[in-house]
């Protein structure tokens, strides 16, 4: 019989104490402790005995136990983060593509083997529970999944960090396909209740929307408020996040909407129950779902009510939760720095405003000094389109009062720039927070760069284009104010986790100091020389593939074969990123065998795998993915290339697959246009776990490519300066496709209707596309492509050669952590203490 289980706060309190004395890193368990408490959560938690419990109440059950060992460190910390009011970051941003939380959580607690003999000790075996988990797809791509790593650096470094976001009832949607063409399924992670997340409907803080604004005497002030129309409640939902296994725990919170009871009774009393219920519905649309991307008009309404529901939501709990009561607000910027990731929680700058200046009758002046110093904004895309822009209508109809806010910031930044530039019109038209075409709107991008006291972008290339292309006239406007962070991903979850063969030859050669300082990986260099460590590395490498190819026969009855170079290209799908350009490479290997020209024996065995989702509403992405598939079904089932030739598209890539398909890769596909691709992640992912990189100037691709050495990657295409000088010579698809016979016999292929059961239409928008109309110029680096692959063919046939460079790869890449990366915001940015 378990014994009865103490109450959490109880055993919390106690091991806050026994903290203050033992090592925070004290190893937390013994299996039979752990045993314990794991059939104690099953019992007590979920109900069921042991033989009658199913692999969720098991893997429930796991989670809990690991949540407990966890829960002292939290809560010791939360106190900590009171008591000392240091400065802190809060980091704001609408999407944490967070993966799967237990095997992280594990790792962190160090508890992962006396888990592993725990559950054996009771016939289970972990890895089944892992399976169980369904990953919160919190986020789009590259993106939200850099937030979900820059919180695990913060937790791994110790510094007090609270990350803020919304809790989507319905993540990225889940991508299955129909006759190779993607349907969207809405993605119920929370169909049987998340483990790790901690309601707090108590600290629940209500959201204002809609109304008008006036004006009122205030003791001889006229000063503005604002009168709402409607209310939501934003219910916070705390989670976890460990540093790894240094008894820190931050904490991310997470806002979901709930319709207020004021809302309600007004309504119920007027005796219409199915008002009342609407009503109810309504607020809670808020938090219902992620938008995938690109939103439709009647859409766009919505996600700006996210956008300001969270970003109220954290700025309140911030002040009247966080601060003491008595705080003398001018010291605000002190205390806390507003990391907004994007534009996305760009309306933060205005409610700040709004607080100060109407709820804390602060002078304007004063609360904007405030202000400029509590934010900062980092910038993930060059893409105009990309670029947030909310009409003043919408912005108007929802946030009057914000409007207002951000009429009197343009107002006296446009002084200011009059007064140092003159007047000279285009140049305020241009530097306006307000732009007038089409319709009348407010600029995000613009609105962050006035208000923050740093401006980042998220590679050199990338920071020096925003500088000089997208905002030259704010960099001498605000010297000083730009700077670049680059990139990095989470050690922890992208090698030490996802490929554990890898880790432990590392730390068999180095110790396991790396996973936590990750240019230690530099003392590879050496052992890239020793043949029998190379013969290692191969070993490590051939593993993962015969896991991949179990996962994948297992998810999706593939067949992943035996001695194919894996060529992966992961993200999501986006003409500029150019997955024609890979599917068009197939292609002409394709081609090339069935016409003759080739003999299938000479192809060096391939199997391209693809993962990416579209936009639901972007058409050419889809028509995209159609044909990827479509080529697939062709090419994989045609004899005449002996096997040698594969393309495989398992749908629904995430990030839980992702950490499968990396570690397996021998070939990285980072083919952006030059000047389009902010830096990259996946890029960093690869190169760490031993993948070799095929790609373009782009990028934090330039910093792979610099650091580990040219003749250790391979690169193709025009620059960016050659991107934009071809641009503006004016750019000619058919002349590339006239000029290159591979090019040609591809696209006619594909236009003759030979993936498409004899059908020209299927695939013409594409070709066309490709032909008169792309902004990607994908005919005019297919040239260089196509001789780069070559050579990496060539390269992939000398296996002991290609394990040195991709051993190089991993030695050169620990710059890339994103512990490196958290240190660059701290230093140029933040400018936070050192932990407490
Ligand atoms: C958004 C949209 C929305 C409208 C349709 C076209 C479009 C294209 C791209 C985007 C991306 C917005 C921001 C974003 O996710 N940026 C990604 O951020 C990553 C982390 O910094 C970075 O590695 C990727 O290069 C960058 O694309």
């Amino acid at each position: 019989m378990p014994e009865k289980p103490t109450l959490a706060s109880e055993s919390a309190t106690r091991a806050t104490h026994a903290l203050a004395l033992a090592p925070v890193t004290a190893p937390a368990s013994t299996v039979d402790g752990f045993v314990r408490e794991f059939l104690q959560n099953l019992n007590f938690n979920r109900g069921v005995a042991l033989s009658t419990s199913s692999a969720t109440d098991r893997y429930f059950a796991l989670a809990y136990t690991v949540r407990d060992y966890l829960m002292a460190r939290w809560l010791e910390d939360l106190r900590r983060q009171r008591e000392v009011q240091a400065k802190g970051v809060a980091y704001l941003s609408a999407e944490y593509l967070l993966g799967r939380q237990l095997d992280n959580n594990l790792l962190a607690s160090g508890l992962t083997d006396i888990a592993s003999e725990a559950l054996a000790s009771c016939g289970i075996d972990l890895d089944d529970l892992r399976q169980q988990e369904v990953e919160p797809g919190l986020g789009n791509g590259g993106l939200g999944r850099l937030a979900a790593c820059f919180i695990d650096s913060l937790a791994t470094l110790g510094v007090p960090n609270t990350g803020y976001g919304i809790r989507y009832e319905y993540g990225i949607f889940r991508q299955t396909f129909e006759d190779g063409q993607q349907v969207e399924q809405p993605d119920s992670w929370l169909a049987y209740g998340s483990p790790w997340e901690f309601p707090h409907p108590e600290a629940a803080q209500t959201i204002s929307f809609g109304g008008h604004t006036e004006t009122y005497d205030d003791g001889g002030v006229q000063r503005s408020r604002w009168v709402p129309g409607w209310n939501v409640q934003a219910v916070p939902y705390n989670y976890m996040v460990p540093g790894y296994q240094n008894g820190r725990v931050n904490t991310l919170r997470l806002w979901s909407a709930k319709a207020t009871n004021s809302f309600d009774l007004r309504v119920f009393n007027s005796g219409d129950y199915e008002e009342a219920v609407r009503a109810q519905t309504f607020a809670e649309n808020i938090s219902k779902v992620l938008y995938p991307e690109d939103s439709t008009p009647q859409g766009k309404e919505l996600r700006l009510q996210q956008q300001y529901f969270f970003v109220a939501a954290s700025i309140k709990d911030f002040l009247d939760v966080t601060l003491p009561k008595d705080f003398d607000l001018t010291k605000l910027p002190d205390r806390i720095i507003f990391q907004l990731n994007d534009t996305h929680p760009v309306i933060a700058v205005p409610e700040l405003m709004r607080v100060l200046v109407d709820e804390k009758k602060m002078e304007w002046e004063d609360a904007w000094a405030i202000t400029q110093k509590c934010f900062a904004y980092t910038c993930h895309t060059l893409l105009p389109e990309a670029l947030e822009v909310w009409s003043v209508d919408l912005l108007g109809h929802l946030l009057p009062r914000h409007l207002e806010i951000i009429y009197r910031i343009n107002d006296d930044f446009l002084d200011a720039v009059r007064e140092r530039f003159g007047d000279d019109e285009m140049r305020i038209r241009d530097m306006s927070i307000i732009g007038e075409h089409p319709v009348r709107s407010v600029r995000m991008a613009y609105l962050a760069t006035v208000a923050g006291a740093k401006v980042n972008g998220v590679a050199e290339l990338h920071s020096q284009l925003l500088r000089e292309k997208v905002l030259p006239d704010f960099d001498e406007f605000f010297p000083g104010k730009f700077t670049n962070v680059t990139n990095g991903v989470t050690p922890r979850r992208f090698v030490r986790l996802a490929n554990p063969e890898l880790s432990a030859l590392i730390t068999d050669a180095l110790g396991s100091g790396w996973v936590t300082d990750l240019e230690r990986l530099r003392e590879l260099e050496t052992h890239a020389e020793d043949p029998e460590f190379r013969a290692r590395f191969a070993e490590v490498k051939a593993a993962n593939k015969r896991r991949l190819s179990a996962v994948l026969r297992e998810r999706d009855g593939f067949e992943v074969s035996d001695g194919h170079m894996l060529d992966v290209m992961v993200k999501r799908l986006h003409e500029y990123k150019r997955q024609m350009l890979k599917i068009l490479h197939v292609v002409t290997q394709y081609e090339s065998v069935i016409s003759g020209r080739v003999v299938a024996a000479d192809l060096q065995p391939r199997t391209a795998i693809f993962g990416a989702k579209a936009a639901p509403g972007y058409a050419m992405a889809k028509n995209i993915i159609h044909l990827i598939n479509a080529v697939g079904s062709v090419v994989n089932a045609d004899t005449r290339l002996e096997g040698r030739l594969k393309v495989l598209f398992p749908p629904n890539y995430n990030v839980t697959l992702a950490e499968r398909v990396i570690p397996a890769a021998d070939l990285s596909e980072q083919i952006s246009l030059a000047g389009k691709e902010a830096s990259g992640t996946g890029n960093m992912k690869f190169a760490l776990n031993g993948a070799l990189t095929i790609g373009t100037d782009d990028g934090a691709n330039v910093e792979i490519r610099e650091l580990v050495g040219d003749e250790n990657f391979f690169l193709f295409g025009m620059s960016e300066p050659e991107v934009e000088a071809l641009w503006a010579r004016g750019y000619k698809p058919a002349e590339f496709y006239q000029a290159d016979d591979n090019l040609r016999r591809a696209l006619d292929l594909i236009a003759s209707g030979a993936f498409s059961r004899g059908d020209r239409s299927t695939f013409e928008p594409i070709v066309s596309n490709l032909l008169y109309d792309d902004r990607f110029m994908v005919l005019a680096d297919y040239s260089s492509y196509i001789a780069e692959q070559v050579k990496v063919d060539a390269a992939y046939a000398d296996q002991d050669a290609w394990n040195r460079s991709a051993i190089l790869n991993v030695a050169r890449t620990g710059f890339f952590s994103s512990d490196r990366s958290m240190r660059d915001y701290i230093d140029r940015i933040w400018h936070t203490p050192p932990s407490f």
